[in-house]
Order: structure tokens, then C-alpha cells, then sequence
């Protein structure tokens, strides 16, 4: 009998993460939740283990290289990778954003998305058919005011998906980028305005049916579910509300 795929989630703590363990429980994978927050990733690996499931789960900080290469040793083979970890901090105009800000949103963006994949990249190769998702942003792919360091690290994950599909092609892994647009978690926006919730719920004020979680988590699931020669290079997901990250439709 062939072994159970594994699917290894990072951020998957809570919002699309956590969403896209669910999924990925249900289309029949071994999910490796991480995170830092040990005691919600256990949680979620005890439901879906309930539910008769495959979860384990496992305190990983993606920026922590030294901890993301021990994490590694327990792959020799590996179906597929999100990269989902990262997030938002301040809404500052690029004249007055906090250096510390963007150092920290590229640091979780970027290096921990390259961390994680320089790292169970040999065991993604080794399975003969692996996937790597990395969840960037509408952000990755153009800019909008207040938007600074966040869009600028979302870019550098688009471009870090780019160059490795470009450098791995001929081997046995995808590299598919998600690209959400408005999405309403319970964490996202609180912790971009540090805990200030009503700036955050203005965030999506009068918006009809922002995304959600599962939405994204659905997109996930289906493009890692394509056929092996399928590669969904980059799919953007936004609600039907927005048009941009620019023009949103609310009725206020
Ligand atoms: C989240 C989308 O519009 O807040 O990645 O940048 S946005």
C-alpha cells in the first residue's frame, strides 16, 4: 500500500492556514501543521485526528533557520509544501514607516518562505512529484497607498516563486503562487493595526462577502490536486466586491 502524501502548512495557527490543514486533511493528506503558537496547531491536529484525520503538529518560528533545518530532518519525502506563514504590519506611508516594520515583514514574508523551502526542497524532489504553494497577495503584484513594506516584501515572495520555477524546471516539483486579495480573517487585519480592531473592521466596512479562509483554502486544495503536469503558475482570488487593490465596491 503506498504511503499517505504529506502535506506540511506553516502558519497554520489559524485564518487560511489553519483553513488549508482542514482541506488538505479532507483530500486525504498526512497534514504537519507548524507555527509558533504550539497549543492552537495541537488543538487543530486533536480535531482533525478525531475526525479521523492524519495531523500532527510542530512549534516551528520560519525564521529560525537552524530550528526549520532540524524541522527538515524528519522528511526524506515530502507531496507538498504551503507556504503560508507571514503577515501584515502598519499601514504607514512609505515617508514614515518603521524600518523595524519592514525588516520584520520581510523577514516573515520572504527569508522564512525561503527558509522553509531551501529546507524540504531535497525532500519535495526525493518524492518524485512534489508541490510547493506559496501564499503571496494581490499585494505581490502591485502597489497601493499605505501598502509599503508589506506590498514590497509580498513582491519579493512573487519574485522568489518566479526565479525558482524558472531554476527547478525539469525536476518533479510545481511551484503554484495564491495570490488573495481581500480576505477576512480573525487575525490578519488586528495584527497589521497592532490589536486596534476598529481600524481593522474598517478594513471591510460595507464590503460584500469579503473572502474568507476556506475560500482560499478551496483554491489551494484544487490547484495542488491538479494533475502532476498541471502547474497553476499564479492564481489571484479576490471577492467579487473588489476590482482592485484600489477599487473596492462598499455600501456605506
Ligand atoms: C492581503 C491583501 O489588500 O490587505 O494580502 O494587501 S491586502
Amino acid at each position: 500500500m503506498a504511503a499517505t502524501p504529506i502535506a506540511v502548512v506553516t502558519g497554520a495557527s489559524s485564518g487560511i492556514g489553519a483553513a488549508t490543514a482542514r482541506t488538505l486533511a479532507a483530500e486525504g493528506f498526512r497534514v504537519v501543521l507548524t507555527a509558533r503558537r504550539k497549543d492552537r496547531i495541537e488543538a487543530l491536529a486533536a480535531e482533525l485526528n478525531e475526525a479521523g484525520h492524519q495531523a500532527t503538529a510542530y512549534a516551528l518560528d520560519v525564521t529560525d533557520r537552524a530550528a526549520v533545518d532540524e524541522f527538515a530532518t524528519a522528511f526524506r519525502s515530502l507531496a507538498v509544501l504551503v507556504n503560508n506563514a507571514g503577515g501584515a504590519l502598519g499601514a504607514d506611508p512609505v515617508a514614515t514607516g518603521d524600518p523595524a516594520d519592514w525588516r520584520q515583514m520581510y523577514e516573515t514574508n520572504v527569508i522564512g518562505t525561503l527558509n522553509v523551502t531551501q529546507a524540504l526542497l531535497p525532500a519535495l524532489t526525493a518524492s518524485g512529484d512534489g508541490t510547493i504553494v506559496i501564499l503571496s497577495s494581490t499585494a505581490a503584484l502591485s502597489s497601493y497607498e499605505g501598502g509599503g513594506g508589506y506590498v514590497a516584501a509580498k513582491h519579493g515572495e512573487h519574485v522568489l516563486a518566479e526565479t525558482l520555477r524558472l531554476e527547478i524546471v525539469g525536476t518533479p516539483v510545481r511551484v503554484i503562487e495564491v495570490a488573495p486579495g481581500m480576505v477576512r480573517t480573525e487575525e490578519f487585519a488586528t495584527t497589521r493595526f497592532r490589536g486596534d480592531t476598529e481600524k481593522a473592521a474598517k478594513v471591510y466596512a460595507g464590503v460584500d462577502a469579503p473572502l474568507t479562509a476556506e475560500d482560499v483554502a478551496d483554491t489551494i486544495g484544487w490547484a495542488v490536486t491538479r494533475p502532476s503536469h498541471v502547474n497553476i503558475d499564479l492564481l489571484v482570488v479576490r471577492p467579487r466586491a473588489q476590482a482592485s487593490n484600489t477599487k473596492v465596491h462598499r455600501t456605506l
